[in-house]
């Protein structure tokens, strides 16, 4: 299968991460891409090729014309603002203050459009993103041409971003703007599976009143893990997409017997609702020595992954979400793809 990969991705370098009350050095850094890349060189995957460039009508389909422009400009007008760090929101409209007037001041305007504080932006973020949209499109574009699986090697991720809000390192939802592009190309109906550790929202909130859009979700129980408002078993779509969202929240310390009868639960749910082109969220933070996850998979399990999607039969996008043990990150989305091509 062809990987898709931009040195531009590289351009988001932060340095700065607020986890536990203090600013460490982001979990999610540029060389994840690297030792993936590496990876798939090592073992013969298949071609390696450069995205086509798209513009912004892509990303339009699916997020919002001012969070858009918001991120274009975010550091430009930080920096322009006398600011010394990275670009980290601090105050939010809350339950009791719910603002209705999008602000002008920057620290208004990054409330306004972050979700939470663990993603700082900084130079360069913009075309990251922009990079990792581009590589989402066209790796969902071959797989539209030739029914052949693609995997874009993403990054920054894109499942937690929603239509107008960023956060857990995630800016563009790639998997959203792909499956948007498959029904513009004619699919009528796109199942989207989320395996990263952590809850799909931005993608979940996206496509939640949609049918052509089958969400599926396993993760860590947002009782428990980020980002922990969203991701529930009873959210199960409403209006034209009541059930066409499924999550399968697990507690922490989940190995892989029981996340795999949640696999094994959404495959059937794919078919079922007659998907016809499957995007893949991947995430493999469901690693057991993830620094900031707790489930229990195995290096070899995510070669069973890959495996059981095959049989699904279905025209196949991967793109990459999180994992951040980053020494193993390579073997990790390398074993499920594969795993899929049948070792
Ligand atoms: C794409 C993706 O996987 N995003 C995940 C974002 C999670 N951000 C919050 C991380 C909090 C980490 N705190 C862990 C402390 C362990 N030392
Ligand atoms: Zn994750």
């Amino acid at each position: 299968m062809h990987t898709f990969h931009s040195e531009l991705t590289k351009r988001r370098r932060a340095r700065t991460e607020l986890d536990g009350g203090q600013l460490v050095t982001p979990y999610e850094c540029p060389e994840r891409v690297d030792l993936v890349l590496q990876r798939v060189r090592e073992t013969g995957l298949g071609e390696v090729r450069e995205p086509v460039v798209h513009g912004l009508e892509p990303v339009l389909a699916v997020h919002d014309r001012g969070y858009v422009e918001f991120l274009e400009h975010c550091w430009t007008d930080w920096v322009a603002a006398g600011r010394q760090g990275e670009a980290i929101a601090w105050i939010w409209p809350t339950r009791t203050m719910p603002g209705r007037v999008i602000p002008e001041h920057i620290d208004g305007r990054l409330g306004h459009y972050a979700l939470g504080a663990d993603t700082s932006i900084c130079e360069g973020t913009f075309e990251a993103a922009m990079a990792s949209k581009d590589i989402a499109l066209s790796a969902v574009d071959h797989v539209l041409a030739t029914g052949e699986p693609a995997f874009g090697l993403c990054r920054p991720p894109g499942h937690h971003a929603a239509t107008d809000q960023f956060g857990g390192y995630c800016f563009f939802n790639n998997a959203a703007i792909a499956a948007q592009r498959a029904l513009d190309a004619g699919r009528s109906r796109v199942a989207v599976l989320d395996i990263d550790f952590h809850h799909g929202n931005g993608t979940q909130q996206i496509f939640y009143a949609r049918d052509d859009v089958l969400f599926l979700s396993l993760h860590g129980d947002p009782r428990h893990c980020f980002p922990y408002f969203l991701g529930h078993a009873d959210e199960t779509g409403e209006g034209a997409g009541e059930g066409f969202n499924a999550n399968y929240p697990m507690a922490p310390g989940t190995g892989y017997a029981r996340w795999v009868e949640a696999l094994e639960d959404a495959k059937a749910r794919m078919l079922d609702a007659g998907c016809e082109l499957l995007v893949v969220s991947l995430g493999v933070d469901a690693f057991e020595h993830d620094p900031i996850s707790a489930f229990r998979l195995a290096s070899d399990d995510f070669t069973d992954v890959g495996r059981r999607l095959r049989q699904l039969g279905l025209p196949t996008v991967f793109l990459l979400e999180g994992g951040y043990a980053v020494a193993e990150i390579g073997l990790n989305a390398v074993n499920v793809l594969s795993g899929f091509e049948g070792d």
